[in-house]
C-alpha cells in the first residue's frame, strides 16, 4: 500500500482513531493539527511513514502555506478525512455567544472548504481520490440549543452532496459520516471544560468511542474502486435520532 492518508484534528478522538486504523491498513500518513506535540506523540506510535503538517483549518495562510511544505513524495493526497470541527456552548439563539457562533462556523464549515481547496487541486489533476466529510447526526436534525453547531453541520452535508457532484466528473470520490454520540472530547469543548456536564452527556447508556467511527472510515476507504459509500450515520444502540437516547438511569 502506498497511498497517502490526510486526516485533520488527528491529534485527538475521531481524527486520531482514524489515523490509527489506516495506519494498520498501511496508508502513509498526513497528520494535520494544532497542537504539534500531539501529532509528534502520535507519529512516533505509528508503524507506518508519516508526516505532521502543524496549523489550524480556520487560517487560510496556513492552511495553504502548510500544503505548499509538503515535500513532493507527500504531495499526490488519494484521501482526505476532513475531521477537524468542534462544538461551542450550547445555548438558545437568544443567548448564543458571537464568539462561539463565528468558532464553530469557521471551524466546522470555512476551514473544511480552506483544507479541500488545496488538496482537491491535485485530486482534479490525477483525476483520483476521495474526499470523507465528518458531518454529525447534528447536520441532520437540528436539535433545541443545538442551532448554529447543528447548522455548520447542515451546511457539511450540504458540501458533501455538492462536492460528490461537482467532483464527479474527475472520478473523485465523496463520503459524508454523520456520527451521533461519541464520547471524545467533544462535550468537554463544548461546555468549556465542564466536565461533570460533558460527562452527563454520555451517562446510563453506551456511546460510541471514536474506534467505532475510525472503523467505519476504514471501510468506507477500502471499499472496492467502483463502490462509493455516499452517506453514512453512524449512532450508538441507544440512540435512535439526535434527541432520543435510551438511558438507564
Ligand atoms: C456530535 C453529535 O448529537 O452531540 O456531533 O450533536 S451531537
Amino acid at each position: 500500500m502506498n497511498k497517502i492518508a490526510c486526516i485533520t484534528g488527528a491529534s485527538s478522538g475521531i481524527g486520531r482513531a482514524t489515523a490509527e486504523s489506516l495506519a494498520k491498513e498501511g496508508f502513509r500518513l498526513i497528520l494535520c493539527g494544532r497542537r504539534k506535540e500531539r501529532l509528534e506523540e502520535l507519529k512516533a506510535s505509528l508503524k507506518v511513514d508519516s508526516t505532521i503538517l502543524v496549523f489550524d483549518v480556520t487560517d487560510l495562510k496556513s492552511v495553504i502555506s502548510a500544503f505548499e511544505s509538503l515535500s513532493e513524495g507527500w504531495k499526490n493526497i488519494d484521501i482526505l478525512v476532513n475531521n477537524a470541527g468542534n462544538a461551542h456552548g450550547m445555548s438558545a439563539i437568544q443567548d448564543g455567544d458571537v464568539a462561539d457562533w463565528e468558532a464553530m462556523m469557521s471551524s466546522n464549515l470555512t476551514g473544511l472548504l480552506y483544507v479541500s481547496k488545496e488538496v482537491i487541486k491535485g485530486m482534479v489533476e490525477r483525476q483520483s481520490g476521495h474526499i470523507i466529510n465528518l458531518s454529525s447526526i447534528a447536520g441532520k436534525q437540528t436539535y433545541p440549543n443545538g442551532n448554529v453547531y447543528c447548522a455548520s453541520k447542515a451546511a457539511v452535508e450540504a458540501l458533501s452532496a455538492g462536492m460528490r457532484q461537482d467532483l464527479n466528473a474527475f472520478g473523485i470520490k465523496v463520503s459524508n459520516v454523520a456520527p451521533g454520540a461519541v464520547n471524545t472530547e467533544f462535550s468537554n469543548v463544548r461546555f468549556k471544560g465542564d466536565s461533570a456536564k460533558a460527562a452527563s452527556v454520555y451517562a446510563g447508556f453506551e456511546p460510541l468511542v471514536a474506534e467505532d467511527v475510525a472503523d467505519l472510515i476504514r471501510y468506507i476507504v477500502t471499499a472496492p474502486a467502483h463502490v462509493n459509500i455516499a452517506d453514512v450515520t453512524i449512532l450508538p444502540k441507544a440512540q435512535a435520532s439526535a434527541t432520543q437516547i435510551l438511558r438507564k438511569n
